[in-house]
């Protein structure tokens, strides 16, 4: 009975630190014309150890949200002078969606329609005013907790499990937009494909573990040395980065990794081993991913032909 009620009390306090640890990193925009209100809900908030801030207007709050794009979470007021919260909700919806931003509407008045029209309007939910204390908490946390649960997801499916990096869907999903922007001036779109050199022979004498180990030692490595770009594992043995700058310095990055990778000791635990991997590099001002790739994995194929361990751009 003790352990089981103890064990109850531990979840209850670990869940409360949990939450204030959470809410800590948090920043909340407060929208409301009436100082004496703003000045309850900011100070309710702040109590949740929220970063919070407050205006008085829409136009306010569009102008905050365009600076500080750390906010999560807006609760606006209904009525106010100059934009009020249905425009507010409209544009910020149109801004930013569900998975990024949660929105609560409150308002003072009776008509029994507004709930729902802040809702339609892409509200997540709605507080008539007056409301207490532990009402706006709960709204406020099952908010931030379903944008939580949804960033969770989000960071699950763009990452390929294995080794951290990107999955190839992220990859294709961020770094199209990317390679069809114009390069800066002196820059280039960069595409490499990277494939571990005889991997199959890796597996057959080393074991399926010892092949893992070797991806996500690759994997660990281009992390640690290409931050400025993004890695991906595309699938198997392959990984693919991205990144914009000049091709010769990439170039002698890229001859710094093979070196770096083909001298680690592999096999942890069991027998050590070597492991190389070829690489194909391609460059343009602007152009389509899959082109690009197309044209790095050639090089690749060519590299491959040429004895593997090497580099080609
Ligand atoms: P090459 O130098 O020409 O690239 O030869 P290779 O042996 O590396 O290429 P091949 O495509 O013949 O073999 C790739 C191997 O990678 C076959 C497959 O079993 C293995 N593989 C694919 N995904 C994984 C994985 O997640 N873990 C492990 N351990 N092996 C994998
Ligand atoms: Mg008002
Ligand atoms: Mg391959
Ligand atoms: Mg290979």
């Amino acid at each position: 009975y003790v352990l089981k009620d103890n064990s109850h009390v531990y979840h209850y306090v670990s869940g409360l630190i949990q939450r204030l640890w959470r809410n800590r990193q948090q920043a909340v925009l407060v929208v409301d014309d009436a100082a004496s209100v703003r000045g309850l809900v900011v100070s309710w908030l702040t109590r949740l150890g929220l970063c919070v801030h407050q205006v008085a207007d829409g136009q306010e709050a569009l102008a905050w949200m365009a600076r500080d794009p750390a906010i999560r979470l807006v609760l606006t007021d209904r009525h106010m002078p100059g934009m009020d919260g249905f425009a507010l909700v409209k544009e910020l919806r149109r801004q930013r969606g569900r998975d990024r931003l949660a929105i609560i509407g409150f308002s003072a008045s009776e008509a029994h329609d507004l709930s729902a029209r802040f809702l339609k309007l892409g509200a997540n939910d709605f507080l008539v005013k007056p409301f207490s204390y532990e009402e706006l908490c709960a709204r406020v946390h099952q908010n931030l907790d379903m944008l939580d649960t949804l960033e969770a997801l989000r960071e699950l499916a763009s990452r390929d499990s294995l080794t951290g990096l990107f999955n190839r869907r992220h990859f294709f999903a961020e770094g199209r937009a990317l390679s069809e922007r114009p390069a800066p001036a002196g820059q280039m779109h960069l595409v490499v494909m990277l494939d571990v050199d005889h991997f199959k022979q890796v597996n057959d004498r080393h074991g399926h573990a010892a092949g893992d180990a070797v991806l996500r030692q690759l994997g660990a490595l281009l992390t640690a040395r290409f931050a400025d770009g993004l890695c991906a594992r595309l699938g198997g043995e392959e990984f693919a980065l991205l990144l914009t700058g000049a091709p010769s310095t990439l170039l002698e990055r890229l001859e710094a990794l093979r070196l770096e990778f083909a001298a680690l000791s592999q096999g942890a635990g069991g027998e050590p081993f070597q492991c190389s991997f070829s690489g194909g590099v391609v460059g343009s001002q602007s152009a389509p991913l899959e082109d690009l790739l197309r044209q790095a994995d050639q090089r690749l194929y060519e590299a491959k032909q040429a004895g593997r361990n090497r580099i080609l751009g």
